[in-house]
């Protein structure tokens, strides 16, 4: 079994930002949690390098579009890093061998009669690089994403048959009503289809900067069309003197932000039919992280408007700087606990500071240490070898495989939210045993034996399922419970025998 999972390749126009990082280390949890269950996984993310936002940008800035992202690429590359993300590949668009590729693949759909000339008139919003239907027009002629002024242009150029596909494209939602989740996604996308699909532009003629078309050599390739088939080109190359292709396309699982559903519910499953190519088995659409935005913080009542993270809205968090305050654990738990994974929520430093003394450093670091040092203190260090208590065994009963069930769904908060409730549960049960109480009475040695190897048992378990969300945290723990061990079969609550030795753990969240 293989499991491919992407996120979108992001503008190379700005310094990447904590929007950004929430989608990739999305896909890096729900890849580890793929690798814990022993498949093959392929994670990709990356740089869209082409196109009009990239040459706005650089000519603010007063350099070259490939300057830009040479300059800006290796950023987003070193904050995925940084956030933990352990991705297989990193695919910039400059890539030759993506070019080469993305020029292959559209001939096909060339050959393949998909493609003719016309004539493009429309507004267009070039921080989009997207052309707006009526519908997609904000007051004032703005863009709904960017509040920037769009721009009517006219040009001569190729076009990509959409409309032949509405019905194809019916049907493929039809047959799979998972094919884009949340549900209310998946609504949004048919709802465009069924207001009718109009031909779309493939090629720009005004700009040089993207993947010549190889049939007319004074057009680019519209950036969307380079940008999307990233996806399938990288598994081409991303591993030397290997194509995996075969091995792992069509992907799994996508993930996107819901500024791109258009294109990755719509062009994208047509483009790869256009192809020869299968769609995707399923995208993932997420909602916005939010925070104030930069003026008019306040609405009349003094409430602060929250505006969704963006370099155009001059409201972003910088991960770098989170990262180096809370530790990349900490911040890949609070994004995914603090907003729910679909829909949209607002992030902010007293937020994240409040979840990472309550719930990091109060519940779950609190509960590590007390019970490492419990056992330090009264058991010599060894975790004692009997039985686990059964009255925590329904707490645990079928919670892997419910984490499991989530996790293949992407539901990345609602997993964690009940792997959180175990670590509530076992903070409890101290409280219920109290051993240091258990240990002044020589009568309840065996009890404070069932209650020390079940708290070292159940903290255990739960950390093994939270590996893919703090993946150095858990290690540290199991290396310290003396139970390495991270794969999915050992998630069951009595699956290892006690006996080990433990070893020292420093504070995994030290206070603030
Ligand atoms: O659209 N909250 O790139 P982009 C959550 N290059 N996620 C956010 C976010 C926020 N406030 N801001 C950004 C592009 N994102 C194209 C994609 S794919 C073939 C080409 C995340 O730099 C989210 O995943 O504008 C969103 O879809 C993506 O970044 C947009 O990144």
């Amino acid at each position: 079994m293989g499991f491919y999972v992407t996120t979108p390749i992001y503008y190379v126009n700005a310094a990447p930002h904590l929007g950004h990082v929430y989608t990739t280390v999305a896909a890096d949890i729900l890849a580890r949690h793929h690798k814990q269950r022993g498949e093959e996984v392929f994670f990709l993310t990356g740089t869209d390098e082409h196109g009009e936002p990239a040459v706005q940008a650089a000519e603010r800035q007063g350099i070259t579009p490939r300057e830009l992202g040479d300059r800006n690429a290796p950023r987003f590359k070193e904050a995925m890093e940084e956030a933990g993300a352990e991705f297989d590949f990193f695919i910039r668009t400059t890539d030759p061998e993506h070019e080469a590729k993305v020029a292959e693949i559209l001939q096909r759909v060339y050959e393949n009669g998909h493609v003719y000339a016309g004539k493009y008139e429309g507004w267009y919003c070039p921080r989009c690089a997207d052309f707006k239907t009526d519908a997609e027009i904000a007051e004032g002629n703005t863009c709904p994403i960017h509040h920037i002024p769009l721009e009517w242009q006219e040009e001569d150029n190729w076009f990509f048959r959409l409309s032949a596909f509405q019905e194809p494209l019916e049907t493929l939602y039809e047959e799979n009503p998972d094919f884009v989740r949340p549900r209310v996604r998946a609504n949004e996308a048919k709802a465009f289809i069924a207001g009718g699909l109009q031909d779309v532009s493939l090629s720009r003629s005004k700009i040089s900067w993207g993947v010549t078309v190889p049939w007319d050599p004074s057009q680019v390739f519209y950036v969307w069309f380079d940008a999307l088939l990233n996806y399938v080109t990288a598994l081409s190359y991303a591993r030397p003197g290997e194509d995996l292709t075969d091995d792992f396309w069509p992907a799994n699982l996508q993930l996107i932000g819901k500024d791109i559903i258009k294109f990755h519910g719509i062009y994208w499953p047509a483009l790869l039919m256009a192809a020869g190519l299968e769609p995707p088995q399923g995208l993932f659409v997420h909602g916005f992280l939010l925070s104030p935005a930069a003026e008019d913080s306040e609405d009349a009542e003094g409430a602060t408007t929250l505006e969704k993270m963006s370099k155009s809205r001059g409201n972003v968090i910088d991960p770098f700087e989170v990262i180096d305050q809370f530790g990349a654990d900490a911040l890949r738990f609070y994004l995914f606990r603090e907003v729910s994974f679909g829909q949209d929520g607002p992030v902010s430093a007293a937020g994240f500071a409040t979840r990472y003394e309550t719930e990091l450093a109060n519940e779950y670091g609190n509960l590590a240490n007390r019970t490492l040092s419990m056992i330090g203190r009264y058991r010599d260090g060894t975790i004692p070898d009997t039985d686990v208590d059964p009255v925590l065994a329904p707490d645990f009963e079928g919670l892997a495989e419910r984490v499991g069930e989530l996790l293949a769904k992407a539901e990345i908060t609602t997993a964690l939210d009940e792997l959180w409730q175990r670590v509530r549960r076992l903070n409890r049960y101290v409280e219920e045993r109290a051993p240091w109480q258990l240990a002044r009475d020589d009568d309840k040695s065996e009890e404070l034996d069932t209650t020390l190897r079940s708290l070292a048992e159940g903290l255990r378990v739960a950390t093994v399922l939270l590996h893919p969300y703090m993946p150095p945290t858990a290690q540290k723990l199991l290396a310290a419970l003396g139970q390495r061990d991270d794969t999915l079969d050992c998630a069951t609550y009595g699956a290892r025998a006690g006996g080990s030795a433990i070893s020292k753990l420093d504070p995994l969240f030290p206070k603030l």
